[in-house]
């Protein structure tokens, strides 16, 4: 018992040192716009191991790009863009079809299996720059 309570402890600490502070994605998905000057799409999972929230999203290769949302009301989808996405600590968070995702507006044309990159950048002022592979155009 005594040394369970130590560890607790030492995690604790090393928790708010900032040591152990990590971010993973997953299943990164990017589908490039049919047609050059269009709206491609990104998905993914992301995962904080503390509370942090998503409060701007970028690209290199692409004129803007916005988190939306998408949900049903009264059997028709519509999607709405949102300004910050919540991450509770330890619990992944997924972007995908029907839900959270990213739009990306007018991506510079690319050519085939480029790796297409998004940076997030979060409040707590981490930033991380996703590379999504073999972008394909959405079908
Ligand atoms: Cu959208």
């Amino acid at each position: 018992m005594k040394y369970l309570i130590a560890s607790a402890l030492f995690a604790l600490a090393a928790c708010s040192g900032g040591q152990t502070v990590s971010l993973t994605i997953d299943d990164a998905t990017y589908r490039a716009p049919l047609v050059d000057g269009g709206t491609g799409v990104a998905y993914f999972s992301i995962t904080s191991n503390i509370a942090d929230r998503i409060v701007d999203v970028s690209s290199p290769d692409a004129k803007a790009v916005e988190i939306h949302e998408s949900a049903s009301t009264g059997g028709m989808a519509a999607m709405h863009r949102i300004e910050s996405v919540e991450l509770p600590a330890g619990k992944p968070v997924a972007f995908g079809p029907g839900g959270l995702h990213l739009m990306v507006i007018s991506p510079t044309p690319q050519p085939a299996n480029a790796t297409f990159r998004i940076q997030i950048k979060l409040e707590s002022g981490r930033s991380q720059t996703i590379s999504f592979d073999g972008a394909k155009p959405a079908s």
